[in-house]
């Protein structure tokens, strides 16, 4: 066996020089932190994040920072965006958190799903908005305990398609359900597992930011926890899903490729979690910034290229021989 060069260790995401580029400092009430923010360029250029905001009490509503480079300058709302709803909404009870963004040329809206914390744990909730100003909320898709959701941007085979990553007692792995109208979920399909034993992604996975569409199919970041005995790891992975069939898991990484390293990511309310909800593509259609929440603390961006996650996965992948309809 060889030993690993420093060149097979070569970061693919660069953490922005302005990190952290949001704390609660920045924040015009006050509040505990901010931290895991879903994120989409509005058509007028303006970067938008709809950040995971928790209060002084320990529950989280969702608020919106506008800016004009992504990077500073954000004008932040001045009192919550999406508040949780628990007289219409009794799932909302304890908080809202993590939205994802999508945006849905064929509705010409903006599909926000979010985890609900209700009394019986996290449930996956949805809600259409145009500008982020008034929200049309559909309520609970997906009943407690399940997280980590996205829908994607265009149907498949004439259904909606939603990532999630509900607990099972096969462990809490990643699956895919589809809807023809984004209330009625069926068809539901695990699509990744988390490893077992040693792997940095043991017994519990789950989707980081929407799926990116490429030409070679959906680049899907997705985060695996280590529990070690001095708390848990969150680290980023990579994998490759069909674009016509997207169950169909073509490529993995085996190594992680990003993970807690920066001060800011290490210590924090939570130590050590970098864990992204959204990004933007430059219109050079390569660049991606990805915005990730820091130590439950902080929001952090680090930049990298779509081309060059392709090229790692190429290199550090396994074709993943188990088809889901093995599963
Ligand atoms: C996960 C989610 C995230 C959080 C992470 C680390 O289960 O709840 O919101 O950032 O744990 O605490």
């Amino acid at each position: 066996m060889s030993l690993a060069t420093t060149a097979s260790y070569a970061p693919l995401l660069l953490r922005h020089p302005a990190n952290p580029i949001l704390t609660g400092k920045d924040w015009p009430y006050p509040i505990n932190s901010v931290f895991n923010a879903g994120a989409t360029r509005l058509a007028d250029g303006t970067t938008l994040l709809l950040c995971r905001v928790e209060d002084r009490r320990g529950l989280s509503h969702l608020c919106a920072a506008r800016s004009q480079n992504g990077v500073d300058g954000w004008q932040i709302d001045p009192e919550p965006t999406l508040r949780p709803e628990p007289k219409d909404h009794p799932e909302e009870i304890w908080g809202i958190e993590d939205p994802r963004i999508t945006f849905v040329p064929e509705l010409e809206q903006y599909v926000v799903t979010y985890t609900s914390y209700s009394r019986g744990g996290p449930g996956v909730s949805l809600a259409l908005t145009k500008d982020f100003r008034t929200f049309e909320r559909y309520g609970v898709i997906m009943p407690p305990d399940d997280k980590d959701s996205a829908v994607l941007p265009r149907k498949i085979d004439g259904y909606w398609a939603l990532i999630h990553r509900p607990m099972t007692p096969l462990g809490a792995h990643m699956w895919i359900s589809y809807s023809p109208d984004l209330r009625h979920w069926g068809r539901h399909r695990l699509i990744l597992e988390a490893r077992r034993g040693a792997w940095w992604d043991a017994n519990k996975i789950g989707l980081s930011t929407p799926p990116i569409e490429t030409p070679r199919g959906w680049l899907m970041l997705y985060h695996g926890v280590r529990q070690t005995p001095s708390g848990c790891l969150y680290r980023l992975g990579l994998a490759l899903f069909d674009l016509e069939n997207p169950q169909k898991c073509s490529l993995r990484g085996d190594s992680w490729m990003f993970g807690p390293e920066a001060d800011y990511e290490r210590h924090g309310d939570v130590n050590d979690v970098v864990f992204p909800c959204g990004y933007t593509i430059d219109p050079d259609g390569d660049t991606i910034n990805i915005y990730y929440g820091a130590a439950d603390s902080a929001i952090a961006l680090a930049r990298s290229s779509i081309r060059a996650m392709l090229d790692w996965l190429d290199a550090n992948a396994k074709i993943e021989r188990r088809r889901s309809e093995d599963l």
